[in-house]
């Protein structure tokens, strides 16, 4: 399997976490997609991804995976311990519905093209375009709170093991702290992020580890 990768982006966290808590390392190719670099715009990825997007996934027999849940959900059918998912169809239902409303509905007003497109095309200037991201980020998490909350008994997002939930969850938390988007009212997501904080799979595949030298 090869993954391509990019350290900086939250899609490609969420697949990193995944691969970490099935204990799967495939061959990992970077892809740059910020400033000059912007390899993900190239003739050679977009034969990979035509959406243009990191991550993406290819599997042993050649076929391209896009979409950081889609790729999550084949990874946890090709190895499924442990499981990704909740065991009953209501708390998968729950996870859904999180990871959805985060990756439909949160996640993509932040990116990069939606940035280049506000400033290139729209010729919005910075000050006008500096509370766009934190109203959809902190807006979209208070409903997440709310689905959280509803369920309780986490100490996950939908119940006793990390799933899909909490994969997206904690990288659009981290987007959320790098907006300085204040998140300590919301107690139940809080909660969860700090257990999620606990584990390694979820703190040593995050955008900048460095492992403390020993
Ligand atoms: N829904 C997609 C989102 C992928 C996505 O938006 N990736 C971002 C990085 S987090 C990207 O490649 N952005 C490039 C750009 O916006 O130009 C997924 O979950 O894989």
């Amino acid at each position: 399997m090869k993954f391509f990768d990019c350290n900086r982006s939250s899609a490609a966290y969420r697949v990193r976490i995944a691969l970490a808590l099935k204990g799967l390392a495939p061959e990992r190719i970077p892809i740059d997609i910020h400033g000059e670099a912007a390899e993900h715009l190239k003739p050679g990825y977009v034969a990979v991804n035509p959406q243009k997007l990191v991550p993406a996934l290819v599997d042993d027999d050649d076929r391209v995976i896009t979409q950081s849940l889609a790729i999550i959900e084949y990874l946890d059918e090709i190895a499924p311990q442990p499981s990704l998912l909740p065991g009953s169809a209501a708390d998968r239902a729950l996870a859904r519905s999180i990871a959805l409303a985060i990756a439909c509905d949160i996640h993509p007003f932040g990116t990069p093209r939606v940035a280049r497109f506000l400033a290139n095309d729209l010729q919005l200037d910075s000050a006008r375009t500096a509370g766009w991201a934190p109203h959809w980020i902190r807006s979209g998490l208070e409903a997440v709170e709310d689905l959280i909350a509803r369920r309780g008994n986490g100490p996950f997002a939908a119940g006793a093991t990390p799933t899909l939930a909490d994969i997206v969850l904690l990288p659009q938390v981290l987007v959320a702290e790098r907006n300085q988007i204040d998140l300590s009212d919301l107690t139940a997501l809080t909660a969860v992020v700090a257990k999620l904080r606990t584990l390694p799979e979820f703190v040593e595949t995050a955008p900048g580890f460095q492992p403390v030298p020993a």
